[in-house]
């Protein structure tokens, strides 16, 4: 029986010193100290023995699992040390790398003019003001002196969505609604940016969603030369201090007189090439003294108010302030185009 245990040690030591992982280690615990190993086993033939020999027995029997219970715990301590250590030289990381580059975005090129152009009329005054996209027939056309059956309404081929309900097909019905509220009393000094939509085939120069950005100053005493001297502003500013400007008579349902705005050509320097289709000027807007029949709608009296109001496409705008030639790709988010105007800020 002796033997027996000593033979059952040395298979456990040779077996625990094998073992190259942590479950064989835990199988072969089991398998020797657990109540149905070798030693328990031999434990049981006990019975057989004399008084005299099982307690010698039953102490080398003890001794012997403790020397294994030790090793195991032993070997066990080491593979877990390996394991760590393993672990550590696979996960390890070189600190010294160059990180990877955090891509970062950048306003939108027509986000960048529209709040350029908002800042130079807040810079004189004005504040912005927003409306619906979705607008009633009313705010559209009729308070802007373009009643039902008016053949300008088919300049501007509209989304209807019912019969009183459309997408709105400029920013003006912003401006007629804040003249409503201002309930006939002045000044008013807004600026209205937004999307506008238009039953339009899309091309290098078409869009049936744009955007608009429309100017609109009420108040006793205003005159057409304060629309003059505020556009010249609002071009030398934008343009260039060395631009000039030049007001050609024009048609609006809501302005009277209208007028339209260009700008002189920088290209050419006004003596004619492709951009100004060599007349060496290039129209960016178009402008008014706000009509006497929008100013009553909307509750101004026009004999002691006047106004004038202007609108512009932001699209043109950056068009020609940055040399883009397809309006296209302000609403197809090409990462090549919109990175070129993606500097530090
Ligand atoms: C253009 C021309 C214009 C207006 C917009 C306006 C608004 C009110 C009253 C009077 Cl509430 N006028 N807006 C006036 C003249 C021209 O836009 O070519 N836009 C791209």
């Amino acid at each position: 029986m002796k033997e027996r245990l000593q033979e059952l040690k040395e298979e456990a030591l040779k077996k625990i010193k094998d073992s190259s992982n942590l479950k064989d280690l835990n199988d072969l615990r089991v398998s020797y100290l657990g109540k149905k190993g070798p030693i328990t086993e031999v434990l049981r033939g006990m019975g057989k023995l004399t008084a005299e020999e099982r307690p010698k027995i039953g102490a080398l029997a003890n001794t012997i699992r403790e020397h294994i219970a030790d090793l195991i715990t032993e070997k066990r301590e080491e593979l877990e040390a390996a394991e760590v250590n393993q672990k550590l030289e696979a996960e390890k990381i070189d600190v010294t790398l160059p990180g990877r580059p955090v891509k970062t975005g950048s306003r939108h090129p027509l986000t960048k003019i529209v709040e350029e152009i908002e800042d130079l009329f807040i810079g004189m005054g004005y504040q912005v003001a927003e409306g619906p996209e979705v607008e009633k027939d009313y705010y559209n056309f009729e308070a802007l002196n373009l009643p039902k059956g008016h053949p300008a309404r088919d300049m501007q081929d509209s989304f209807y969505i019912t019969e009183e309900l459309l997408m709105r097909t400029q920013t003006s019905p912003v401006q007629a609604r804040t003249m409503e509220k201002h309930e006939g009393k002045g000044p008013i000094k807004i600026i209205c940016p937004g999307k506008v939509y238009r039953r339009d085939n899309d091309d290098a120069t078409h869009s049936h969603q744009f955007t608009q950005i429309e100017g609109l100053v009420v108040d006793e005493n205003i005159t057409m030369a304060d629309l003059k001297g505020t556009l010249d502003v609002f071009a030398k500013k934008m343009f260039g201090e060395d631009r000039e400007i030049r007001l050609r008579p024009s048609f609006f349902p809501f302005t009277e007189p209208s007028v339209e705005m260009d700008i002189s050509c920088k290209i050419c320097a006004g003596s004619g090439c492709r951009i100004c289709k060599q007349t060496g000027w290039i129209e960016i807007l178009g402008a008014g003294m706000v009509h006497p029949n929008v100013l009553q709608m909307s509750g101004f009296d026009p004999k002691k108010y006047t106004g004038f109001a202007f609108g512009m496409g932001p699209e043109r705008i950056a068009m020609l302030k940055y040399g883009i030639d397809d309006i296209r790709h302000f609403y197809t988010n090409d990462i090549r185009f919109l990175q070129q105007f993606s500097v530090q800020e």
